[in-house]
């Protein structure tokens, strides 16, 4: 419990022994991948990543996945795509549902391999698959993105001297054998804004932060950026302006969260709210968008 706040952080895995735990696993596998494939979530790509990983030695290339992006503002796809190019992380972003996308993936990754395919030339023999950790905080895609590139007809890839059994390496073709984060990847130790997008996305459960506060957090941010999205689906609010709070009752009631009394259910407009907005319902909305260095005119 944190004597702080009164949350029980520990189902987050925001205590060190977690952290560390799962860091020693993560160095473990690292010894026996090419790369590393690290899914974060396009409408949240601050809060939802963890990369531990980039202090590892030796390193490994890396490309980034944006997942959900279809949920996400293409605007700030773009301009998210802009700044990890500037940051010179090699960025994607997917909808990890849509089979060009995973086609799409599976050839980016497999250009890391052509560092493999010169050697084993070299050496007249043919050459081994490209290993890939896929690695990220928990709902991410992992599991999406490694069975979409697997297949139906997935088997798991046969022990090898060295490698944990633990380690459930799968094959994707001839080319590619992926492992999935060993462990569970921690989150960040995030402030109260980052908790707020991965609770409102569903990235952490929705026990952990009272859902009215997170709903109204959510409401408040779309309110300021998406009014027009808003409107739409929860009709016309000039209160939003002066009073979100108010804005946020009116739009219970006007959805028929009521209680017998006739007051706002604000429990039952709260699960409503976040059920719209991670269904897509109210649009594509991104709640975290880059900062990027203003260059001097
Ligand atoms: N709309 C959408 N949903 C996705 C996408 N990627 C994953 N999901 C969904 O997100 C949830 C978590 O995905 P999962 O692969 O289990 O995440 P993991 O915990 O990292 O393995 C599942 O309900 C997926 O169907 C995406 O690109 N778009
Ligand atoms: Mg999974």
């Amino acid at each position: 419990m944190d004597r702080e706040t009164g949350r029980d952080h520990k189902q987050i895995h925001w205590y060190p022994g977690h952290m560390a735990s799962a860091t020693r696993e993560l160095k473990q596998a690292w010894r026996h991948v090419d790369a590393v494939l690290e899914i974060a979530d396009a409408r949240i790509p601050i809060a939802s990543r963890n990369p531990i990983f980039l202090q590892f030695q030796p390193q490994k290339p890396h490309l980034l996945l944006l997942s959900h992006a279809d949920l996400a503002d293409k605007e700030a796809n773009k301009a998210w795509l802009e700044y990890f190019l500037n940051e010179k992380i090699l960025a994607i972003a997917s909808d990890l549902r849509e089979s060009a996308d995973i086609r799409f993936i599976r050839r980016r990754l497999l250009i890391f391999q052509k560092p493999l395919l010169e050697k084993a030339k070299k050496q007249g023999r043919i050459v081994r698959p490209l290993r890939v950790l896929v690695v990220g905080i928990p709902n991410t895609g992992k599991s999406t993105v490694i069975n979409q590139l697997v297949g139906k007809r997935s088997a798991s890839v046969e022990a090898r001297p060295g490698v944990t059994r633990q380690q459930n390496w799968l094959r994707s073709g001839s080319e590619l054998h992926l492992l999935d984060t060993p462990g569970i990847l921690p989150l960040k130790m995030t402030g109260d804004e980052e908790a707020m997008c991965l609770a409102a996305t569903g990235a952490i459960r929705d026990s952990i932060l009272p859902l009215e506060e997170v709903a109204l957090w959510l409401s408040k941010l779309m309110w300021d950026r998406y009014p027009a999205e808003m409107i739409k689906r929860y009709g016309q609010d000039d209160a939003h302006e002066q009073d979100v709070h108010l804005a946020f009752q009116n739009a219970a009631i006007r959805m028929g969260c009521q209680t017998s009394e006739g007051r706002a259910d604000l429990t039952r407009f709260s699960g409503l709210l976040l059920d719209d907005f991670r269904n897509g319902r109210i649009g594509r909305i991104t709640l975290e968008w880059p900062v990027m260095e203003q260059t001097s005119p």
